[in-house]
């Protein structure tokens, strides 16, 4: 095992390790915090100058770091904690992918609860805190899978575990270095949007980072959730899984981002069928706490009324601010003043020549895709490509118990835009409601065959002029990883026919492909 010297640097340029050894270190280093070395990783051989200093090692960093390397540049790719990835792997969607298995599994424990091979679990609630633990000894396995990659087999050179310093548009500080470089690109990311109301402070109040870090009690028998949206939900389900009483206190409506009503309107009929309280039009007023300090309850208003929960648990997921004030300050660098996204143009490059800004520094859509992708196109426009990126039309999910995807139109807005819409569906409507076990597939077989208005809901949405697709959307297992691929041909123009002309595997919701053969036969489309 490699020893760390005990001065504020490591210098690892020349030390081969293997992904347990930086898994080792970096346990290390997240345990100790400051008082472990910075990471260098600098070629001291190379007199290049860098053609870029990415701040954020994030995956708008790293991913940008990666491509300009490829591309032949120099970078430098500077990040505050002691590993590569940023906030995804350490806080956010690995947990939260994590968290969504366990509601999906556990959904399915409860719904067969004392049949078949299920053990009876009415009276159990599952602990919390030994998943938080799992994930916080976990993860360090994926941070340190990246630093390998990035180190071995990407050939970045990068500084690690110390905070960046902008001085201006050319030069950055770092654990006591000055580096220069051609151009800057921030990759800084964002931050939980927090309450404005008395009593946030109180212990036993979180978000999605706080969750995975500073979780060291077992909550007790009530969760409340403030927020609408992915996270709010995602986590919801989790603790609704665990099989604690869960309270969504959502100040608009309830997953707004669904565009299609019927799917939005399954998905949270699913939720709050599986006991899920949902309160529409709620503002929480205060929080309440002990004399020590912990919380004890939450106080809101709703559409009925001032109500009081009482709870040692709080998850407030409200969306994220991103982390500009830093660039502002030092660069100057136009902002969006609602939002605090750093503005950019069509090259990544923001106000400030030189100076690019990548992932969810941007603003929305603030999901992986686009801080990759955002990062490799910044590379591009530094290494003189002619490139253009915003994104737009890209397919979407979010995890209840169930995956939820979509891409395109949702039917009300399909109405609006077209006059002969054409609907496929499954279930399809049906005097008796949703008893009907199909969708059947992977992981919903026993739902199908025992309780079948769980077995999920797929709908297509067609032009019946020009017989394109104009919105897919889809709940239950499975079709996420098909979704990317067919928005894909949807936005090429994919027809109902050319859909059902492709060849599927047996059982195939995903990709609607056996729905679209049998009426892509008709001359003149009819629903289904
Ligand atoms: P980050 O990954 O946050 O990177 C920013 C980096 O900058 C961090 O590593 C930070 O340490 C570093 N940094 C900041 N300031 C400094 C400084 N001064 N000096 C040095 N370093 C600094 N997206 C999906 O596509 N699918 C999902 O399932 C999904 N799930 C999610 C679940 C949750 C709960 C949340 C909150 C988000 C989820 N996302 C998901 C979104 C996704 O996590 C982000 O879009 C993505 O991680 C953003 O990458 P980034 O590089 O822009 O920012
Ligand atoms: C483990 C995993 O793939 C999710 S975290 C990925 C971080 S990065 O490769 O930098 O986008």
């Amino acid at each position: 095992m490699t020893t760390i010297a005990s001065e504020s640097t490591w210098d690892v340029r020349d030390l081969n390790m293997s992904i347990e050894e930086w898994s080792t270190h970096i346990d290390d280093a997240l345990q100790r915090e400051d008082s472990f070395p910075a990471i260098f990783n600098i070629d001291a051989d190379d007199t290049r100058e860098f053609d870029a200093i990415f701040i954020g090692g994030g995956a708008a960093g790293r991913f940008g770091s990666a491509y300009l390397r490829a591309l032949g540049g120099r970078q430098l790719v500077i990040d505050r904690w002691p590993f590569l990835g940023g906030s995804c792997p350490h806080n956010a969607c690995v947990p939260h992918h994590l968290f969504s298995e366990c509601a999906a599994e556990l959904m399915l424990a409860r719904t067969f609860s004392g049949r078949f091979w299920f053990p009876k679990m009415e009276e159990l609630t599952v602990n919390m805190r030994e998943i938080v633990d799992l994930f916080r000894k976990g993860r360090v396995g994926p941070h340190a899978i990246m630093n390998y990659q990035s180190k071995e087999q990407l050939s970045m050179e990068f500084v690690l575990n110390a905070a960046a310093k902008i001085i201006d548009k050319h030069t950055v500080e770092v654990a006591g270095r000055t580096f220069k470089a051609r151009n800057i690109v921030l990759g800084l990311g964002a931050r939980p949007q927090m309450l404005a109301v008395p009593g946030i402070d109180l212990k036993g109040v979180f978000d999605y980072t706080t969750f995975v870090e500073d979780l060291d009690y077992e909550p007790g028998g009530t969760a409340v959730v403030v927020g609408g949206s992915k996270t709010a939900v995602e986590y919801g389900c989790f603790f609704n899984a665990t099989g604690r009483r869960t309270v969504m206190l959502v100040r608009t409506k309830l997953l707004k981002l669904i565009p299609d009503g019927e799917t939005r309107a399954y998905v949270i009929d699913r939720m709050r069928e599986q006991g899920m309280e949902i309160i529409e039009g709620a503002e929480v007023i205060r929080i309440e706490g002990d004399g020590s300090g912990k919380v004890t309850r939450v106080i809101a208003s709703t559409p009925d009324g001032e109500i009081e929960i009482p709870t040692d648990f709080v998850f407030q997921a409200l969306g994220e601010i991103p982390n500009s004030e830093e660039a502002l300050e030092m660069l100057g660098v136009k902002i969006d003043p609602e939002t605090g996204a750093v503005l950019v143009n069509d090259k990544l490059e923001t106000s400030v020549p030189g100076v690019y800004a990548v992932g969810d520094l941007i603003g929305a859509p603030m999901e992986m895709f686009k801080a990759r992708k955002s990062g490799t196109y910044a590379a591009r426009a530094i290494m003189k490509e002619e490139i253009s990126y915003s994104p737009r039309d890209w397919p979407d999910f979010l995890h209840t118990h169930y995956e939820v995807s979509w891409l395109g139109l949702g039917e009300e807005e399909a109405r609006e835009r077209y006059s002969n819409v054409i609907v496929i569906k499954m279930p399809p409507d049906n005097p008796n409601g949703l008893n009907i076990g199909l969708p059947a597939s992977d992981r919903v077989m026993l739902y199908a065959m025992d309780q079948a208005h769980l077995s999920g809901f797929q709908k297509l949405l067609i032009d019946g002029d020009s017989r394109l697709i104009l919105g897919a959307h889809h709940v239950g297992y499975g079709a996420r990883d098909g979704f990317q691929y067919l928005n894909v041909l949807v936005k090429q123009g994919l027809t109902i026919d050319a859909l059902g002309d492709m060849d599927e595997l047996f059982l195939n919701p995903s990709h609607f492909i056996q729905l679209a053969r049998l009426r892509a036969g008709q001359n003149e489309l009819h629903d289904l």
